[in-house]
């Protein structure tokens, strides 16, 4: 067995510290007979193994976080005493886990679905936890209804598939029954739910919240995150291949990035609201199917976030990681939104199952960094050995033990409610389809056929008929054109009726903020760039392109036939970051091709080759070729076109790789 030389050994001992003499045999009566009961060594370690795990999140349960900090850069002291938002300057640690929702935790990266992004603020004045998506609305309107979406989508209980997909009739059987969630649907169709990495996803807090200042007034907030990297997405052929290629390829791109200092950063912001203001929304905002449009309300950007430290150990910090809406410090107040006001119940209660004991908070990765102290005692798994005599308050036995302090308390928003008790949903909740529409029809051609494509793709997962009719009824209301195009690509004979929305519906402004094209940057900023080499490629060629790339600030990965590298034209060896078979250029965001005729010739009988550049102008990629290169790009039948170019020519790849090659697109996937 190899064993790292040098360094100094600890003694391995049980957890009663007793030191383990041989930790490869257990205690048999002879060498040959059996094992004894009385080997506590072997009992203790198979025991504690047989425990390793936790129930997995019900929701959320494939995650991936990282520590960094929070820097607030505006003060908002006008409307808030919080001091995470009006200490300009300070650092405040934070721990953000993102995750996908309906698979589970050993599920993949890149399934189409919502991605949580979940920020922990250990504050000086306790913690905040900012637990939202990269969605800004949500399926539904009323946590009543939240066990139901989440069975709908989640596998189905005779058959325990999908895992991880919104593809299959339980799903759409809810979801076209449920009018509520044609604007999160619209949302989740779109490429948002297929992003090219976590550092490439916007946050949003969903909920109106509240900023209360020192004279007690509250002003409603939401919160947005937006990546430094802008907004960028896979398309669907692409996502399914990672899938395959590199089931962990969101998590492995957020590690690699932290561990070469390319640190993911994102502004934080707000939109800020008066209650005035907000009557006269054409929506409610306490409505989580809502979201106010930037153009409405400008998001005003107040701070950012940067991760940059991995944690040292998934279980202990990104699996036992404990969120809750319900954590809010001074300052900051909820809204009478009726999916927030189920959440503040639901998290603590699911984390009572999930960490097994009400002393999860003492777990280093949820403890407040500030003190803490109260008379809550004892518990599963207590950490803690308070002392003296006194748990409980008032007393007057202890002069330590710890008081209210009503000055820098924690204090509600003043508000006042009046009205009739029921289960009854607000009338201004009715309106399902304009922001819908609004969505659909702020989008550039080329996302909204993509948004067809994909419904396209849901439903003919659809077994029964009568679902998929009844959804593209639903579509009729958000936009004709989409209901038609769904329609054809699912070969229905006519188009449903419509069923008739509670209230008209409305042709709100287009918001091209809801893009994403919109909000992609004119960069290549980590981003990665592929380098199909083999022996015999140009070695100069291939120094050009890894130049051009990293002064675009892109990171370069070499892929060669064999894992140990090419041996280039001038006799020096290359080494490889992959080896061809196992890095598809799916793992890129533009590809070069450095190849001798020889090489190319090689190549052209490797169905991984061909492969990678099929994939590559396939999903719009950009691609550099040199004549070798080219000679590959024939064999595959890849016809030429204004997203290939010749490697001399860096400028105009560089340029090309910081987008997709929309235009490309009807040539190579029939768009419904
Ligand atoms: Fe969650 N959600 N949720 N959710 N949610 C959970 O808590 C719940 C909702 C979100 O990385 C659970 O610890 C209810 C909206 C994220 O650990 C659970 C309702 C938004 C995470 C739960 C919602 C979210 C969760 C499962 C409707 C965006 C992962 C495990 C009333 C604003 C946090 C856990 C992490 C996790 C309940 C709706 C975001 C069961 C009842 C809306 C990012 O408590």
């Amino acid at each position: 067995m190899h064993q790292l030389a040098g360094g100094t050994h600890p003694e391995l001992t049980t957890n009663q510290g007793i030191p383990i003499p041989d930790n490869q045999n257990s205690l048999r009566s002879n060498p040959r007979g059996p094992t004894l009961l009385e080997d506590f060594i072997l009992r203790e370690k198979i025991t504690h193994f047989d425990h390793e795990r936790i129930p997995e999140r019900i929701v959320h349960g494939r995650g991936t976080a990282a520590h960094g900090y929070f820097e607030l850069t505006q003060s908002l002291a006008q409307f808030t005493t919080a001091r995470i938002l009006t200490e300009v300057g300070e650092k405040t640690p934070v721990f953000t886990r993102f995750s996908t929702v309906a698979g589970g935790a050993g599920s993949v990266d890149t399934p189409r679905d919502v991605r949580g992004f979940a920020v922990k603020f250990y504050t000086k004045e306790g913690n905040w936890d900012l637990v939202g998506n990269n969605i800004p609305v949500f399926f539904i309107q009323d946590a009543m209804k939240f066990p139901d979406v989440v069975h709908s989508v989640k596998m189905e209980p005779d058959r325990g598939f999908p895992q991880s997909s919104s593809a299959h009739d339980n799903f759409w059987d809810f979801i076209s029954l449920t009018p509520e969630s044609m604007h999160m649907i619209m949302w989740i169709m779109s490429d948002r739910t297929i992003p090219r990495s976590l550092r490439m996803i916007e946050g949003f807090g969903v909920h109106s919240f509240r900023l209360v200042n020192e004279a007690g007034e509250s002003t409603f907030v939401k919160f947005h995150w937006r990546p430094k990297l802008g907004l960028q997405s896979t398309v669907w052929d692409e996502a399914v291949k990672i899938a395959g290629a590199d089931p962990d390829f969101h998590r492995r791109d957020l590690y690699e990035s932290i561990r070469e200092g390319n640190f993911p950063e994102w502004e934080f912001a707000v939109q800020l609201f008066t209650e005035a203001e907000a009557e006269k929304f054409p929506f409610d905002h306490l409505d989580a199917t809502k979201l106010i449009p930037e153009e409405l309300v400008p998001l005003r950007v107040v701070g950012r976030m940067v991760l940059d430290r991995w944690p040292d150990n998934f279980f202990a910090e990104t699996e036992q990681v404990a969120y809750c809406p319900a954590n809010i410090v001074p300052g900051i107040d909820f809204s009478n939104d009726p999916l927030l006001q189920g959440r503040l119940f639901s998290y603590l209660d699911t984390q009572l199952l999930r960490l097994g004991s009400p002393n999860f908070h003492q777990i280093p990765i949820n403890a407040p960094k500030c003190p803490f102290a109260n008379n809550q005692r004892d518990g599963k798994m207590q950490m803690m050995q308070p002392k003296g005599r006194v748990n409980y308050e008032p007393n007057s036995l202890a002069e330590d033990s710890p008081r209210e302090t009503p000055s820098v308390g924690f204090r509600h928003a003043r508000t006042s409610e009046s009205g009739e008790k029921g289960r009854i949903r607000a009338e201004s909740f009715a309106d399902h389809y304009s922001q819908a529409r609004q969505f659909y029809r702020s989008q550039t051609s080329p996302e909204q056929a993509h948004i067809a494509y994909t419904l396209v793709f849901e439903l003919a997962k659809v077994e029964h008929l009568h679902v998929r009719q009844a959804m593209v009824a639903q579509l009729r209301n958000i936009d004709e054109d989409l209901a038609r195009r769904v329609a054809d690509g699912l070969a229905l004979d006519q188009l449903p009726d419509a069923p008739a929305p509670a209230v008209p519906v409305q042709d709100l402004p287009p918001s091209p903020s809801l893009q994403i094209i919109g909000k992609m940057k004119d960069t290549l900023e980590g981003r990665v760039v592929g380098v199909l080499v083999a022996d015999g490629s140009d070695g100069a060629q291939i120094e050009a392109v890894r130049k051009a790339a990293l002064a675009a600030g892109a990171m370069v990965k070499i892929v060669a036939p064999k894992i140990g590298g090419a041996k280039l034209a001038d006799g020096t060896r290359l080494s490889a970051n992959g080896q061809l078979g196992g890095m598809p250029s799916v793992m890129f965001d533009a590809i070069a091709v450095v190849l001798s005729d020889a090489g190319a010739q090689l190549l052209s009988g490797e169905s991984a080759a061909i492969d990678f550049v099929h994939d590559a102008f396939g999903h719009l990629k950009a691609i550099a070729v040199d004549d070798g290169g080219r000679g590959l790009l024939q064999k595959a039948n890849i016809p030429a076109d204004s997203g290939i170019f010749a490697a001399s020519d860096m400028n105009g790849f560089i340029a090309a790789a910081k987008t997709r090659q929309w235009s490309r697109e009807p040539s190579v996937r029939m768009l419904p």
